[in-house]
């Protein structure tokens, strides 16, 4: 299986992120894909290949101009604010919450900081916009591979994408890479599209993104909102609205919950996918739900993921895998390696 990776993912390096009244290290670091990437080639996987060259438009499918703009210039925007915050990576402060218009656009940044996010949990640096529009590319290049015959490809994107919705950040990603992906292939004429959300943390933004669409089907195994981030959305009873009712689904489990679980609600996922017949498949593929993570609440072990690879490999289907969480650094090469080679070897 071919990666599409891209060294500029580096220029996106938060210091610090709001955590219970205190500013805490990133848990979301460079390292992480540093790590993939030695172990892909520590397993020798494929090749590793650069992008190919996109201008904005195929991002601009998935999200709002205004967004896409405000995030072109948001460093130089706050460091205008202060030529001290060159060194202090960017949060938001204030959110027009229910009663609040958000067609207005103020002139404050800081009020569009807000107003194109949902949580202090989301540093801006001065690489964010650069490292999150080549992560873009990854992940358009990745479907692109799949459209010419590969059978599956990956995309070793960061920042992460399956929280960002068409107009806000959040959850630490920018661009949803995974529905930039799927609508890529829709572009290109596949007429139904399959997304899986395999992350810990369900995949809010990209829900929102295809929610009243019939062409793209939404299924998320993920961590119970009630008591796990992004808490807002991610409800077994979300089924999608309009032409799009009956083509989402959330499998959310306990906190705790272990692979046998896992395997049983992938199995339910997959049969729903099946019913769908789409013709090509993105994963979102997080490793935060590996038992060591510091920040979810699964209990999977390094093993488990060869058997995930196993699994999505004998849906039978065109793959395009997209990188997003996982936070056990020194884990999370081997555990997303094991699901690419599980899927290749089933795949034969
Ligand atoms: C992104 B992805 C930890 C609190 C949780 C947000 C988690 C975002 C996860 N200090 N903050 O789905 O892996
Ligand atoms: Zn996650």
């Amino acid at each position: 299986m071919r990666t599409i990776y891209n060294d500029s993912h580096a220029l996106h390096h938060g210091k610090v992120e709001m955590f219970r009244g205190e500013l805490v290290p990133c848990f979301e670091v460079p390292a992480r894909v540093d790590h993939v990437l030695r172990a892909l080639k520590a397993r020798g996987l494929g090749a590793i290949e650069a992008p190919d060259a996109f201008d904005d438009a195929a991002i601009a499918r998935v999200h709002a101009q205004r967004y896409l703009d405000f995030l072109a210039g948001a460093w130089d925007e706050w460091v205008a604010l202060d030529p001290a915050n060159a060194t202090r990576d960017a949060l938001p402060s204030y959110w027009p919450v229910r009663t609040f218009r958000s067609d207005v656009l103020p002139a404050s940044f800081p009020a569009r900081m807000g107003l194109f996010s949902y949580d202090a949990g989301t540093p801006l640096t001065a690489g964010t916009w650069t490292a999150a529009r080549a992560g873009a590319r990854c992940a358009l290049t990745a479907a692109a591979r799949v459209l010419q015959g590969d059978r599956a490809a990956f995309a070793l994107t960061r920042p992460p994408g399956h929280h960002a919705g068409a107009d806000f950040f959040g959850g630490y990603c920018f661009l949803n890479n995974a529905a930039i992906a799927a609508q890529s292939l829709r572009d290109a004429g596949v007429e139904r599209v399959a997304v899986l959300d395999i992350d810990y943390h369900h995949g809010n933004g990209t829900q929102a993104i295809f929610y009243e669409r019939a062409d793209v089907q939404f299924t998320s195994l993920h961590g119970d909102p009630h008591t796990e981030y992004p808490y807002y959305l991610g409800y077994a009873d979300e089924r999608g609205a309009g032409a799009g009712l009956g083509c989402n689904h959330n499998l959310p489990l306990a906190r705790g919950s272990g692979f046998g679980l896992w395997r049983e609600a992938l199995s339910t996922a997959l049969r729903g996918i099946a019913a769908f017949q789409p013709g090509a498949l993105v994963v979102s593929l997080g490793l935060d739900t590996f038992a060591g993570d510091p920040i979810a609440g699964f209990t999977l072990a390094t093993p488990d993921y060869l058997r995930i690879g196993e699994d999505l490999a004998r849906a039978g289907l065109p793959t395009v895998f997209v990188f997003e969480g996982g936070y056990a650094v020194a884990e999370v090469g081997a555990n997303a390696v094991n699901v690419l080679d599980g899927f290749m070897q089933q795949a034969g």
